[in-house]
């Protein structure tokens, strides 16, 4: 065998590689999520205080079935104003992004339309968004259920602003989390490339 027919053999078995970017308000739960899907596990750390995230990056293999598998370099960002110039350099090498909102926040909600598919729709057009409602543990308990957004506001946005879906999750007890990993890696799976924009271009 020749060195070349060995580095095309070597290449043709190479995983497939998708970024994965996680947006939304800061508070939504974000943070909590990603490290419910990496850990199974709640993170503790930020259930007294919140603490807000610049830009971080875990990597996990996800399996697509018939035996394939995906890895996914999943980019946590910080949802506050001051973090929009770390997002705008981060945004445009996604694959697909999980806009995230917490159930118990309308206000968060509102600004996936407002600010969040706006923003990843600019910077990387062609991208699957999935829209996932966070903290959905909250309508269990008497005194939060009355504030929690129905289902139906979230599929409704979700089909407003044409996104590949909508799934409501909770880091808490881990329901439906590993579900919104394996619905965004089956769509980042089919999606070829990735429409470079230069982050020169974006303004501020
Ligand atoms: N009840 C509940 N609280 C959560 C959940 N996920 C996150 N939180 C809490 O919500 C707050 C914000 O979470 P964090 O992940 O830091 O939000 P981020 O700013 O979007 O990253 C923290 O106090 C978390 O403990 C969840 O699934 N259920
Ligand atoms: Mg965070």
């Amino acid at each position: 065998m020749g060195c070349c027919q060995g580095k095309e053999q070597y290449q043709s078995k190479d995983p497939m590689v998708r970024k994965i970017a996680i947006v939304g308000n800061s508070g939504a739960g974000k943070t909590c999520f990603i490290h419910r899907y990496m850990h199974d596990e709640f993170d503790e750390n930020t259930s007294q205080e919140f603490i807000p995230t610049a830009l971080k990056m875990e990597e996990k293999t996800h399996s697509i079935g018939n035996g394939k598998e995906i890895i996914l370099n999943i980019y946590d960002t910080g949802g506050q104003e001051t973090f929009r110039h770390l997002r705008k350099l981060n945004y445009p090498k996604s694959d697909a992004a999980i806009i995230c909102f917490g159930l118990d926040s309308e206000e968060s909600l509102k600004d996936v339309s407002k600010n969040w598919v706006p923003e990843m729709r600019r910077i990387c057009p062609e991208i699957p968004l999935l829209l996932a409602g966070l903290k959905k543990d909250l309508r269990d308990y008497s005194v939060y259920a009355d504030k929690c957004l129905p289902e139906s506001s979230g599929h409704k946005v979700a089909k407003k602003l044409k996104m590949v879906g909508y799934i409501e999750c909770s880091s808490w007890n881990g329901e439906n989390v590993e579900q919104v990993f394996a619905k965004m890696a089956e769509a980042a799976a089919k999606k070829k490339n990735t429409k470079k924009v230069d982050v020169s271009e974006l303004g501020s």
